[in-house]
């Protein structure tokens, strides 16, 4: 299994006769098509917020939120230029939209994340209900639902988009349909979804007909507060810090049915041990300074600033200040096929 079989010419004038009739030798290539560990060609990488939010702002000059349909700079894996890939699975980019503006209705079969990273008071609507974001927000825009933003604050709003974009095209699984009215109308207060369903209690008649959470704002507020409360407890994972996952609360699950995501909280000083795992995974700073190194590679980190650590790759975080970092990756989908794994050490 370790080395190939020798190319003689008999074989190599045999692999030429097989071509043309869209047949191929299978020894020849797999050593290639399986490898002992995953062998990504994803590689480790940082965007800061500060180099990038300038790039940002120009975007805000040349184009409008409604011309642009989202004014989007993409997050690209350097491994993956063109691909509009931040891992082989996962799409990332920041957008922004300016006060005043909207970025008109859509829906498509691609889920969608939004973290905030800047500005406060604008608004994403996700099947006629707005919510209102702040920085640290997780916010869910479910497939095939309805959705635009708009800004109706006087500030400039910045959040990072996940989407499962590359997953979906792989699966040649992917639909979209343009809105017919730029803003959707609203059928329901802001608050609704979190009150009805987020709050430890559920309708008692109601039955989840989405394997999206029907909470689609998860409060930087609330999290932070959870954090707080349980680091009093001082059980901090060698690895992780303290991590939470965030759930579907009718039924335990992720929050979404193609990206798990996570918040972490690492102690002022923590210095983590070793850790890989088989998903690709982006991590944004929202609060605190520290580094992560990823193989033979540190990358320091602030605030708002986005890494990405490829699959299988060995990474350690160290803090410098009390931090808070939200990561997203495929590893919903890993698990429910079988395939996740992870290692420490
Ligand atoms: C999209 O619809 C949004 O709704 C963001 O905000 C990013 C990237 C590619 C295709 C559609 C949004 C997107 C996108």
């Amino acid at each position: 299994m370790d080395t190939a079989p020798v190319r003689t010419a008999e074989r190599a004038a045999f692999y030429d006769e097989l071509a043309p009739k869209h047949m191929a030798p299978l020894w020849e290539v797999l050593r290639a098509l399986m490898t002992r560990e995953p062998a990504t060609p994803c590689v480790p990488a940082i965007w800061h917020y500060d180099e990038v939010r300038p790039y940002l702002m120009r975007s805000g000059d040349l184009i409008t939120a409604k011309e642009a349909e989202r004014r989007v700079l993409i997050l690209e894996n350097p491994a993956l230029a063109g691909k509009a890939s931040v891992t082989h699975t996962l799409y990332a980019g920041l957008q922004l939209i300016l006060p005043g503006e909207v970025a008109p209705a859509h829906r498509h079969s691609q889920s969608a994340l939004r973290f905030v990273l800047e500005g406060k008071g604008a608004y994403t609507a996700v099947d006629g209900e707005r919510t209102y974001m702040s920085p640290g927000d997780f916010v869910i825009t479910p497939s095939w639902t309805w959705h635009d933003h708009g800004n109706d604050s006087e500030e400039p709003m910045v959040w990072l988009d996940g989407l499962d974009i590359p997953l979906v095209g792989f699966l040649d699984a992917g639909f979209v349909e343009p809105g017919n009215t730029e803003t959707q109308l609203v059928t329901r207060p802001a608050g609704d979804s979190l009150a009805r369903y987020g709050s430890g209690l559920l309708p008692v008649d109601w039955r989840p007909t989405s394997p999206t959470s029907p909470v689609f704002n998860y409060p930087y507020a609330r999290t932070r507060e959870a954090l707080a409360q349980m680091e009093r407890q001082q059980e901090w994972d060698p690895c992780h810090g303290l991590k939470l996952r965030y759930v579907n609360p009718a039924t335990g699950d992720y929050a979404m049915p193609t990206m798990s995501t996570f918040m972490q909280l690492l102690p002022r000083g923590f210095a983590g041990a070793p850790y890989r795992s088989t998903d690709g995974t982006v991590f944004v700073c929202i609060e605190g300074q520290g580094e992560t190194r990823i193989g033979d590679r540190t990358f320091a980190w602030g605030p708002r600033d986005v890494f990405v650590v490829p699959s299988w790759a060995t990474h350690r975080h160290r803090a410098v200040a009390e931090s808070v970092l939200f990561s997203f990756s495929d590893r919903t989908v890993q698990e429910k096929l079988g395939l996740w794994r992870e290692a420490r050490g």
